[in-house]
């Protein structure tokens, strides 16, 4: 990387601009009445009325109906999120999984008046805030609600809707604690060896302003620390488990011999609760990789637990034309960096472990070259999408492309990493996004997977 200056090492990660305009993206997004509505049907033959409350679940949240008369309660279920969602009453009965889309009833029976918590029990949903309270009061009043499906009816208000969005937009970008992908420093040792030392463990982050998670980490920070090699290195990865299950680290995208792998127990033994490994491989070729649980995956990744890994010179097509546009023979980027994208567990939609507006914008000036690595840790695609700059697609995970290509959005899959370039050649703010609108907006704002390129004008 010798003509690369990263912005990993969080100084201008956490620029404070105070006042950033955003061009303002369409309003969307699914708005749920007031909590104060419920259907009445008729009488059932053990007297007591049908209670019909409307819910809708998204990310990261239920709303809807939460007050409702006693009687034989019907929850109908609409997802209004991107992703699968399903609904717990009270600690016992779960709801069938709900599409993104799709609705259904959930039929809970006779309830008594009281305070029922409601959760979404797909794991980590949770606690990123999929609770509510459901309260039966024989107080709460009977009319005909009308669907939550499709978000709006005449009670909605839309002006209001108007003031949170560009109040959310507002606060970018916002301050939080805790910068991921620092890099992590090797110690040498006597044989020239480059030797790293993570902690898994649950530790605090926080997100966005004010909403802080039991994070699954390594060394305490989302993502993970940023290893960075020659090709030739020889590397040894202690790993201490902190965690309150077992573990181990899968190479992806980096060659490795066999029992280096990281799949318990194929490849080694679990690393338990309270136990330790040591990885070793020799960095063999340049390499755009992450490192990541395999076992339960599926809990400690999307909760956090994954990282970059960089090996190598990523080869640019300085002097090429693509489709009409040259690239410099003496190409210089100004900043390099990782993009790591997530979509589920307690750290849910995020660009480099923050969500919108504790994104870090990329402050560069006019006329810089960027060189930006998107990596999928999540469960979805993602669209990534930049306002204004083109992106010259240069390598897909890692392999350097030998007809590199233009795109506005470029679309990265769960696993995939792409290298892009772009030329920051107009000064102003300019939007970097998921494309999937509902991983960036809300009824209460914008969230989830959105910066900015604040391209600052030039002295010159
Ligand atoms: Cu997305």
């Amino acid at each position: 990387m010798k003509d690369s200056k990263r912005l990993f090492d969080g100084a201008l990660l956490s620029v404070a601009l105070a006042a950033v305009l955003i061009s303002v993206m369409a309003v969307i997004g699914m708005v749920t009445r007031p909590d104060t509505v419920v259907v009445a049907g008729g009488a059932d033959d053990s007297g007591a009325q049908e209670v019909r409350a409307h819910i809708s679940l998204s990310e990261f949240a239920i709303e809807g109906d939460l007050r409702v008369p006693p009687g034989d309660l019907v929850i109908e279920l609409h997802n209004d999120g991107g992703i699968q969602h399903n609904l717990q009453f009270d600690g016992s009965e779960i709801s069938p999984m709900v599409n993104s889309g799709d609705s259904l009833e959930f039929d809970i029976g006779n309830v008594q008046p009281g305070e029922y918590e409601i959760i979404c029990a797909v794991p980590g949903h949770s606690a990123a805030g999929m609770t509510a309270t459901l309260v039966v009061d024989p107080a709460a009043t009977l009319e005909d609600a009308g669907a939550v499906h499709g978000g709006h009816d005449e009670d909605t208000d839309w002006a209001a809707l108007d003031e949170m969005m560009l109040e959310s937009i507002r606060k970018f970008p916002a301050e939080t604690e805790g910068v991921g992908n620092q890099v992590l420093e090797p110690k040498i040792a006597a044989d020239g060896t480059k030797e790293f030392e993570l902690t898994a463990a649950i530790t605090p982050w926080e997100v966005e302003p004010g909403r802080v998670v039991d994070a699954w980490t390594y060394n305490g920070i989302v993502p993970g620390p940023m290893i960075q090699l020659d090709v030739g290195d020889k590397v040894r990865v202690h790993i201490q488990n902190d965690l309150p299950m077992g573990t181990d680290i899968h190479w992806h995208g980096i060659r490795t011999p066999n029992d280096m792998d990281g799949v318990a127990p194929i490849t080694q033994d679990l690393i338990r609760s309270g136990q330790d490994f040591t990885y070793e491989f020799v960095a063999e070729k340049p390499a755009v990789g992450m490192y990541h649980a395999h076992h339960h995956g599926h809990v400690q990744i999307p909760n956090g637990m994954f990282a970059v890994m960089f090996i190598g010179e990523m080869p640019l097509p300085r002097g090429q034309t693509i489709s009409g546009t040259t690239i410099p023979e003496d190409l210089e980027i100004a900043q390099e960096f990782p993009m790591v994208l997530n979509d589920a567990g307690v750290i849910g939609f995020s660009l480099n472990g923050k969500s919108f507006p504790a994104t870090a914008p990329i402050v560069v000036t006019e006329g810089d070259w960027i060189l930006a690595h998107y990596y999928n840790e999540g469960l979805q695609i993602h669209p990534m999408h930049q306002h204004q700059f083109p992106q010259l697609v240069v390598a897909k995970d890692g392999i350097p492309l030998d007809n590199p290509y233009w795109a506005d959005t470029v679309n990265v899959a769960p696993g995939e990493r792409y290298s892009v370039l772009m030329h920051a050649d107009t000064a102003g703010v300019w939007v970097w996004h998921c494309h999937i609108l509902t991983h960036v907006e809300r009824d209460e704002g914008m969230f989830g997977m959105v910066t900015a390129m604040v391209v600052q004008e030039s002295d010159s």
